[in-house]
């Protein structure tokens, strides 16, 4: 067996450098758990991006797709599959919507909500030919395709990646007013985080998203909400929407759609904005394929009948206020709802990431998200002691600094 330098080295060697993370090579994982290839386990703060809500390797969602596997992977949407109708019937029921359109990336579903919104607002709405507005906001993180990139305020994410396709407007996460300042005859959607993840776990003032909802009602825009991240119970609710008891026009789902065992995305639609798709006009290879569909099926079934969601808001308002009672000069600010968390460190402490590495160190796997803000994103099956066992080593972190 290799060492985890040599394995490292092959991956900076035969590896593209588009990420740089944390030195730690993964081989197994059960639960909250990881461990490395020397066998030390670490506690996993990060849950894959929240495409592992589940924890890793659900037995129930293992057991389903084995179980598919072995009989029908892949029947590209030429034909039809017995999975299929049955992901629709059991996540439309679920989610109280009316039509389910799968992907498999986050970003193939934003892209694909994009070019259902348009061809809504060109058809049904009577926006002059190649007219169409979207409306996203300042510090959004929705994927990295050329189209998305080209709406992102990050000079990281877009820099060097022009021509961008054009027809979105910029405004202000959080901010009511100038979403309806922004809005033009040409405008079909309003595309939002519920809360900002990439950001920095940005969580808008109260009432933003119902102030959307009734802004986009007024003015006939299809309110999109991207639930990619905050979806699937990550937040304490099923869909972030409910949290303000709204409803999105579209909501987009992936990560734990799969429970991290293969990508699932899907575009869920409340309203007629989808039936402007026809054959032909938009799909994929693997989009909706009976693997995908199995998966998805069982990732959500042991979502709702384990009481994770419920399990989120418990565990995630306790860890949250026992972060708060961390006083340390270094601590700007600790914000979350359910157990999406961000502690915000003052600039002086140097970057998030050295406290990362440091939690990995005495068994924490965290991740910075931009340059001081520490995620705090469990597997939403951990439990109170599991927390205690976290809070003990962040606490130490802090002390030894
Ligand atoms: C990476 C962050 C998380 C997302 C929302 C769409 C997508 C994402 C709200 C695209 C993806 C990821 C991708 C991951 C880092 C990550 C992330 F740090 F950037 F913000 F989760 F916190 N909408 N989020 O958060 O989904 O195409 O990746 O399936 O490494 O880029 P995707």
């Amino acid at each position: 067996m290799l060492s985890p330098n040599a394995l490292m080295q092959l991956e900076e060697r035969f590896g593209a450098h588009n990420y740089k993370p944390l030195d730690v090579v993964l081989t197994r994982g059960q639960g909250i758990w990881v461990w490395d290839v020397a066998g030390r386990r670490y506690m996993d703060c990060l849950a894959a991006y929240s495409a592992v809500n589940q924890g890793h390797c659900h037995p129930r969602i293992l057991a389903a797709m084995m179980d598919q596997a072995k009989r029908l992977t892949l029947t590209s949407r030429a034909f039809r599959n017995d999975q299929l109708g049955l992901m629709y019937q059991e996540i439309c029921e679920l989610t109280r919507s009316h039509k389910m359109l799968p992907m498999n990336s986050g970003a193939e579903a934003v892209e694909t909500v994009i070019k259902a919104v348009r061809k809504w607002g060109y058809t049904v709405k009577g926006v002059p030919p190649d007219r169409a507005e979207i409306i996203v906001c300042a510090n959004n993180f929705h994927g990295r395709t050329i189209t998305i990139v080209g709406f992102s305020t990050d000079p990281v994410s877009r820099e060097g990646f022009g021509p961008f396709t054009p027809g979105f407007r910029i405004v202000p996460f959080g901010d009511a007013a100038a979403l309806e300042a922004a809005v033009t005859p040409h405008t079909v959607g309003f595309l939002v985080e519920p809360i900002q993840g990439e950001a920095g776990v940005i969580i808008p003032p109260d009432g933003y998203l119902r102030q959307a909802r009734e802004i986009c009602r007024r003015h006939d825009i299809v309110l999109i909400l991207d639930e990619i991240q905050t979806g699937l119970g990550r937040t304490g609710k099923l869909l972030a929407e409910e949290h303000e008891g709204i409803e999105a026009d579209l909501t987009l789902v992936g990560k734990a759609l799969s429970g991290g065992f293969y990508p699932v995305s899907a575009v869920l639609s409340n309203q007629a904005v989808m039936d402007v798709l026809r054959p032909g006009e938009h799909g994929s290879t693997f989009g909706g394929n009976p693997l995908a569909c199995a998966v998805a099926r069982a990732a959500v079934r042991v979502l709702v009948d384990e009481g994770m969601v419920e399990n989120a808001a418990a565990m995630g308002a306790y860890f949250l206020a026992e972060l708060r009672g961390i006083r340390h000069p270094a601590i700007k600010e600790v914000r979350g709802r359910g157990l999406m968390i961000g502690m915000e460190l003052v600039p002086e402490a140097g970057g998030a990431r050295a406290f990362c590495e440091r939690l990995m160190t005495h068994g924490l796997l965290c991740k910075e998200t931009h340059e001081h803000t520490i995620r705090f994103a469990p597997p939403l099956v951990i439990t109170r002691p599991d927390i205690d066992w976290a809070l003990e080593r962040i606490a130490k972190v802090f002390e030894n600094r």
